[in-house]
């Protein structure tokens, strides 16, 4: 069984095995968390993303997929980055977000990683409704997680994300 837990706090400051980060798809930095992240755990994780970049991902990485990369200085071994949509009021989107949080968990299963923490991926930046996107990583991750993640830890950045996951996770326990 995999334990849902939920902080508020910053997400560069989580002691887990992987950190997953809201990246873009050039995967070469941006605000917001990414920002963060890159930031905290220094130039190791640029350079790593910079060799995927020229490997595997040279038209970018598409919304809703993920890739490890080292966590540099932070408190975790890997850093998984992932691509959320950016919020569209017409356009129904939200398996693209859910993928998110199934890939990176895909990718942290494939890791053997027992912790991971997630940001609330697109809800900064890209604008999506925090309500909604809390129900959906909520839901996807449910779906997702299993051996060997004993913990999935939502970081939240302020009260009203942390609100929105803890109404979503009471709905769907
Ligand atoms: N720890 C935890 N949560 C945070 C932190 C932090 N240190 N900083 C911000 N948040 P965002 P997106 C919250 O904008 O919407 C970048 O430029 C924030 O309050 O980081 O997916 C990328 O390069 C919000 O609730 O990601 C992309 O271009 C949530 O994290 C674009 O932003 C996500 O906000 C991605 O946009």
């Amino acid at each position: 069984m995999t334990a849902l837990t939920l902080v508020r706090g910053d997400i560069t400051e989580q002691h887990v095995d992987a950190v997953v980060n809201a990246a873009n798809s050039s995967l070469l930095g941006g605000g917001g968390v990414d920002g963060a992240i890159h930031r905290g755990g220094g130039p190791e994780i640029l350079a790593d993303c910079r060799r995927l970049r020229a490997s595997r991902y040279g038209k970018g990485l598409p919304t809703g997929r993920a890739v490890a990369t080292t966590a540099g200085r932070l408190d975790a071994q890997w850093v998984i980055h992932t691509v959320g949509p950016v919020w569209q009021p017409d356009r129904d989107q939200s398996e693209l977000l859910a993928s998110c949080y199934r890939e990176s968990l895909r990718v942290a299963r494939e890791l053997g990683a027992r912790s991971v923490a997630f940001p609330a991926v697109s809800t900064g930046i890209f604008r999506w409704p925090m309500d909604d996107a809390a129900r959906i990583a909520v839901r996807a991750v449910r779906e997702a997680a299993g051996e060997p993640v004993a913990e999935v830890r939502f970081v939240l950045f302020d009260e009203r994300a942390y609100a929105a996951f803890e109404t979503a996770l009471a709905a769907a326990p």
